[in-house]
């Protein structure tokens, strides 16, 4: 194949979410390209396009989670609800000039890498392409997971996962089946509860949750932050710190401040749930921080609802009417919605990747995932991934993770303007990173707090998230240290 050279992309950015349109920005400001976009969805925005179930909304505040270059000073509330956030997106994407450059409904299936030409063959649904560089901002959350329970296409009722919200069912008046309790249940159930005539929520296991305090932001505040931006870039700056410090209360290892987190949770359960055996099914077992925390007024309260009953005894199995428990309980349901989550693993193994000589990505990661500083891999020239490997967070924003990515990112692919075809990971670097991931997760919350989550890949590991705060990501990552890479 010999494509004529103006149809060669310098980058190709996979994902119009969050870091793939952070990523496209500041190529764009760096003045790298051609450049290209490719989404599988019908529009712009990553998770905040998939996800519209009743109630979505980020548990991270507004002012935190959002571009540092693409600043908004007018966010509703402390807690931004989904179609605020997608309207976001789209008026960065379009404030940026970004939207020609974006290729909507076209899939990544797949890439090979050329050594004789120090290029990647790109496979989509639409077509090859042909780039210099791939920047994958695909993220881990977005092949909804589905529980392996029997029966499970027995069900005659509408059922659907939140990440594929089905809003052509009407849940007024129905008798509604919620399986799952993580941060999408938890915002989805208190919204459900409000209008089906009665919700069952089939929870495994109880998360953690403290107060949320979510407000309006005060019109007086948004014109001030319009007006001065160091008034905004300083509330910014409180909110991270305010959740920086959180990486040392036990969001990422047991420390002495973890029992009196959990008391704060504790206590707030307590406040909100009166009723002693509904609150002993509601304590978790586990310690805080094993699983992501969650924050919520409403959940509690919509708990004790008439119309809404906590199922704490195991699904046996789906029917064509409903669900069975364990105990042989049966619930009689019109509608199942699966807040499952997602299979993070999956998406990763999924990704068909063919580097030098022949290296597929799978046997790159045969013993579980990995990449240098959740960025690179070795045997992977000119391949980079925002949210990769052990680069998720449950302390603070991840946008601050995609910012610093973005950086290390926009350092390599400037060494390819001046002369270079390629530049890879070196292997011992890339091994020294991981040791020093693995050796700080030994003792880290989600090894040692007692719970499974899907944080951990099918052997127990930590591959998904950062073991410390984001200060230390910074100063680990922002810059690529070109003499951890072999150019070429
Ligand atoms: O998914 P989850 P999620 N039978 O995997 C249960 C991000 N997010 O979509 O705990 C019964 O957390 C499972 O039970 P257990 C955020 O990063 C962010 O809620 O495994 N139950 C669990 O309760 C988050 O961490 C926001 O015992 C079964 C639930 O399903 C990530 O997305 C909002 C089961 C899955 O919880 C995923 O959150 C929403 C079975 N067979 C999501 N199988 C923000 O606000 C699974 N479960 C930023």
């Amino acid at each position: 194949m010999t494509e004529p050279a103006s149809e060669i992309l310098a980058v190709l950015i996979v994902g119009a979410g969050f870091s793939g349109l952070a990523m496209a920005i500041r190529c764009r400001q760096a003045g790298i390209g051609p450049l290209q976009v490719i989404e599988k969805a019908d529009g712009i925005g990553g998770t905040w396009h998939d996800n519209t179930y009743p109630g979505a909304a980020c548990d991270i505040p507004s002012h935190l989670y959002s571009l540092s270059f693409a600043p908004k000073a007018d966010w509703s509330r402390m807690y931004a609800p989904q179609p605020e956030i997608l309207a976001y997106l789209r008026e960065t994407a379009e404030r940026n000039g970004l939207m020609p450059l974006i290729r909507l409904g076209t899939t990544f299936r797949g890439a090979t890498w050329d050594e004789t030409r120090g290029l990647w063959q790109v496979e989509t649904d639409r077509g090859p392409i042909l780039t210099r560089a791939i920047v994958s901002g695909m993220g881990g959350l977005h092949h909804p997971a589905y529980p392996d329970i029997p029966g499970r296409d027995a069900f005659a009722g509408a059922a659907f996962h939140t990440a594929a919200w089905d809003h052509s069912v009407d849940l007024t008046g129905k008798r509604v089946g919620v399986i799952g309790t993580g941060a999408s249940a938890i915002q989805v159930v208190p919204e459900l509860a409000k209008v089906a005539a009665q919700l069952t929520l089939f929870q495994r296991t109880p998360p953690w949750i403290m107060p949320k305090h979510d407000h309006a932001i005060p019109e007086g505040a948004k014109a001030r932050y319009r007006r001065l931006p160091l008034a905004r870039r300083l509330e910014r700056a409180r909110l991270f710190w305010l959740h920086e410090v959180r990486a040392f209360l036990g969001f990422t290892k047991v420390s002495k401040l973890t029992g009196q987190a959990e008391a704060l949770a504790r206590r707030h359960l307590a406040k909100a749930v009166t009723d002693k055996d509904l609150r002993a099914k509601l304590t978790p077992d586990y310690r805080l921080g094993c699983k992501r925390v969650l924050i919520s007024d409403d959940y509690y309260p919509t708990l004790q609802r008439p119309n809404v009953t906590l199922e704490t005894d195991g699904i046996a199995r789906i029917t064509e009417t409903g669900l069975t428990t364990e105990a042989g309980r049966s619930h009689d349901l019109d509608v199942i919605v699966y807040a499952t989550g997602f299979d993070v693993t999956a998406t990763f193994a999924r990704m068909h990747l063919v580097g030098r000589d022949g290296l597929r990505l799978t046997q790159a990661w045969s013993n579980g995932m990995g990449a240098y500083q959740g960025i690179t891999v070795a045997g992977f020239p000119n391949y980079f991934m925002l949210l990769g490997p052990n680069s998720g967070l449950g302390h603070n924003s991840v946008v601050s993770m995609i910012e610093i990515q973005v950086q290390h990112v926009l350092d390599c692919l400037q060494t390819l303007r001046t002369g270079n075809r390629a530049i890879e990971v070196r292997p011992e670097a890339q091994a020294r990173f991981l040791d020093r991931i693995r050796s700080r997760m030994a003792d880290s919350i989600w090894q040692a707090g007692g719970c499974r989550s899907w944080y951990l890949d099918a052997s127990g590991r930590n591959t998904t998230l950062w073991p410390d705060s984001v200060m230390a990501y910074r100063r680990s990552a922002r810059r690529a240290r070109l003499s951890d890479y072999r150019l070429g």
